[in-house]
């Protein structure tokens, strides 16, 4: 099964998890239907607390930051500020949440700020997710810093 997403960092165990390791973990750590927190989204997804409990993090990680070594995108963020709120979705209709939607792992924030505007903001709901490295200092971000870098980014994008 191919491998979705490694977590390690400042964690007591880190791990690694695939499409089934996530489908299969307990109910209370699932999300069905996130069209229900932002009705822009669709698919399922799992609590980003439920991997924190396997993982460990140790008392020194302090930010989470966020890798997506496809498009070579990061953003770092204050751990405790999303701890218990964030989500991953990547499930849609049975099957691996598809590109087009941020997938095939897509971390996502259910209030987040507007882009650029705080250190979690919408930007920070990365796509293609494939790493969360928790860190005592902040680590690796390329989010765009103001309006202009923030519409150069769309524009490559949909190209
Ligand atoms: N991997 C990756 N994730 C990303 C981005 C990106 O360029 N690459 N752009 C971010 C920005 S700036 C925004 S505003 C949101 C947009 O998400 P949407 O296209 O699903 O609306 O995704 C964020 N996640
Ligand atoms: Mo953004």
């Amino acid at each position: 099964m191919a491998l979705l997403l490694k977590v390690d960092g400042e964690v007591e165990r880190p791990a690694t998890f695939s499409f089934a390791d996530l489908a299969s973990l307990t109910d209370d750590v699932q999300v069905r239907d996130v069209s229900r927190i932002d009705p822009k989204r669709k698919g399922d997804a799992v609590r980003l607390a439920g991997l924190l409990a396997l993982v460990a993090p140790k008392a020194s990680a302090r930010y989470l930051t966020l890798h997506a070594t496809r498009d070579d995108f990061h953003a770092s963020i204050p751990l405790a500020s999303v701890r218990e709120q964030a989500i991953l979705i990547y499930r849609l209709a049975d099957g691996p949440l598809p590109e087009s939607a941020g997938g095939p792992l897509r971390f996502y924030i259910p209030d987040f700020a507007a882009c650029h505007t705080s250190e979690i903001d919408e930007c920070a709901n990365v796509k293609y997710v494939d790493r969360i490295e928790l860190t005592a200092q902040p680590g690796q971000d390329n989010r765009p810093h103001d309006e202009k870098q923030h519409a150069e980014l769309h524009e490559r994008k949909k190209k």
